[in-house]
């Protein structure tokens, strides 16, 4: 069974803009910008949907960096997770129901009130790598193993 879900990191002059999720799946933690993909929906619409929804900004330039795929111990579902980035948009970022923006700078990134993977890919993310990966958690807090592969 495979979820699939999109997540949108947006970063530009050393900043990252992050989300910090107000309520539902990922409360209280920062992330990027993202859902659930919605049926007849193609992966880049979506992204776009759910980024407008959250922060009420347009990325112009969208790029697909990483697909990784979540897994939680007692849960048969595969969460596939398709990364993108972008530095240029349209709008102002601005707190929505779900989501309250806020940019970072590149050094100070909260991991700690982040999900536990992301201290292992963000990093190169912002170095511009792309790269596939998985990640099995016994629970919301704690990974068991995992995988991450660099492409090109
Ligand atoms: C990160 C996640 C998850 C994990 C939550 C749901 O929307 C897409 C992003 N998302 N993001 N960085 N890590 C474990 C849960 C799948």
């Amino acid at each position: 069974m495979k979820k699939l879900l999109t997540l949108c990191i947006i970063h530009k002059d050393n900043k990252v803009l992050l989300g910090f999720k107000k309520r539902g799946f990922g409360e209280g933690r920062w992330n990027g910008f993202g859902g659930k993909v919605e049926q007849g929906e193609t992966i880049e619409d979506s992204i776009l949907r759910e980024i407008k929804e959250e922060a009420y900004i347009l990325p112009t330039d969208l790029r697909k960096r990483a697909i990784f795929e979540f897994t939680f111990e007692g849960n048969p579902e595969i969460l596939e997770v398709h990364f993108f980035s972008a530095s240029e948009f349209t709008g102002e970022p601005q707190e929505s129901e779900e989501m309250r923006p806020q940019w970072f700078m590149e050094d100070e990134v909260p991991f700690s009130d982040m999900w536990p993977d992301d201290i292992h890919w963000f990093p190169l993310f912002l170095e511009g790598k792309n790269f596939k990966g998985k990640f099995h958690f016994q629970d919301h807090n704690t990974i068991l193993h995992h995988t991450l592969d660099i492409l090109e």
